[in-house]
């Protein structure tokens, strides 16, 4: 069974491949326009930047040049219960600089569509062992998002050579150059 986990809390990811789930339900009548919400990984070194350019994995580089971290593709609409968009991650793989990854997830084109996460129900952030389908922890954001745009869902870290997972649920508002302007 999952462990579910508030703001904050941390939990340790004892599977070597696992999949981080990403959901999230809109409601496009309330802004009139489509309403598309983004999935994207930082994989960040000891520094806090990304390991190099292409380590910023999102809907139009799929893959971070290790080979160990793999986005399964874009989703358009949100529709649906579940996993809307996810990421695989292969720790067997992963380079060895390697010491964060933070996931986050905006909302496209949200100044000019006039959109915000205060219109987003029901996102999550979960993680299974890819392997077995076995849930490991899920963080439901309860969090009333007002005018936010971006939201650090949250960050897989290593320590002392084990991999955790920090429940963040932090929003601003901007969007994906915002967060590489941070971290590149
Ligand atoms: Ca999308
Ligand atoms: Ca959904």
């Amino acid at each position: 069974m999952a462990i579910n986990l508030q703001k904050g809390q941390r939990e340790a990811i004892n599977a070597p491949r696992f999949t981080i789930g990403l959901g999230w339900d809109t409601n496009s009548s309330s802004t009139g326009s489509a309403f598309d919400l983004d999935a994207s990984v930082f994989v960040l070194g000891d520094n806090k930047r990304l390991v190099a350019d292409d380590y910023f994995v999102f809907y139009n580089n799929l893959h971070s040049p290790d080979g160990a971290i793999e986005h399964t593709g874009d989703n358009l609409t949100g529709d649906g219960d579940g996993d809307d968009e996810q990421v695989k991650v292969d720790l067997s793989k992963i380079a060895a600089q390697v010491s964060e990854i933070c996931i986050v997830v905006t909302i496209h084109e949200a100044e000019a569509r006039r959109q915000n996460f205060g219109q987003v129900r029901n996102s999550f952030i979960r993680i299974f062992d890819t392997a077995t389908g076995a849930d490991i922890l899920k963080y439901e954001l309860e969090e009333d998002f007002s005018i936010e745009t971006a939201v650090e869902f949250g960050r897989i870290y290593k320590k002392d050579n084990n991999w955790k997972f920090e429940a963040v649920g932090v929003g601003m508002k901007g969007g994906l150059q915002d967060y590489l302007n941070k971290y590149q």
